[in-house]
């Protein structure tokens, strides 16, 4: 309890150091911090239906795992709701760890208004998205195309025209993006997870040994492209 608790006061000690820049300059809309964030989704735990207490696990495992290989970098898990089940099972185990929360937090806010609602500056986000890497379908997918406009659909069309299970790719954002100009972000991360929903396609039957073992792989691949982006 006494850990959430620290974890809670550093959350917010970060968002009172982000009032100031705000006001910084109209022209630039933000005066953009030197700690590069990545700010990523709960993937597959949603439209997926992959269960909560495994997803936690493996983000935890992961955190664990790459957090000491970035650097001053930050990780932050975002979901909509401050009830959400999936922060505070990450909460609760990431602090069971006894991993450094000013490396990695949990957050509650719109993924594509971190900064304009939440005053919390991400250089990158991560999109849990289709293997057609197309707008729409609801969930953060839709959100994060919706916001970023039609630069996020041209600009990840010259990277892919689809993706696997497991894996992610790195997208520069254009500066034409509402979502550089007005949140600071510079690279979406758009990852595939594993599907475990039988009403959508390509689902994985209910096996969990696959379905762990995918979004192991879209975890590290999701780190390994913003360690890209941090060098
Ligand atoms: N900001 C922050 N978190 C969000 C937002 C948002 N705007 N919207 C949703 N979440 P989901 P999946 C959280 O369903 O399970 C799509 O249709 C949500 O509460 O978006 O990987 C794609 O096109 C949950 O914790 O992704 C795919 O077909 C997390 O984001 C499929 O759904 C992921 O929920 C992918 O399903």
């Amino acid at each position: 309890i006494q850990s959430h608790a620290t974890k809670e006061k550093d959350s917010n000690q970060v968002l009172e150091s982000r009032e100031e820049p705000k006001m910084a300059s109209a022209g630039s809309n933000i005066s953009l911090e030197n700690t590069p964030t990545l700010a990523f989704p709960s993937i597959s735990t949603a439209d997926f239906h992959f269960n909560l207490d495994k997803a936690s696990d493996i983000i935890v495992e992961k955190v664990e795992e790459y957090v000491n290989k970035l650097g001053n970098a930050r990780l932050v898990l975002v979901d909509l709701s401050q009830n959400s089940k999936i922060l505070s099972l990450v909460k609760a185990k990431a602090a069971e760890k006894n991993i450094d929360t000013k490396k990695f937090f949990t957050f509650a806010g719109n993924i594509t208004k971190l900064y304009s609602e939440g005053g919390l500056h991400c250089t990158v986000i991560a999109n849990a998205t289709n293997w057609r890497l197309k707008p729409g379908g609801g969930g953060v997918n839709a959100a994060i195309f919706s916001a970023a406009g039609p630069a996020l659909e041209t600009a990840t069309k010259v990277r892919a025209g689809s993706l696997n299970p497991g894996k992610a790719i790195v997208v520069p954002l254009p500066s034409s993006s509402p979502l550089f100009s007005r949140e600071g972000v510079t690279h979406v991360i758009h990852v595939l997870g594993p599907n475990m929903n039988s009403q959508r396609p390509n689902h994985l039957n209910n096996d969990y040994v696959k379905g762990c073992q995918i979004l192991r792989e879209a975890y590290s691949s999701l780190f390994d492209g913003f360690a890209f982006i941090v060098r």
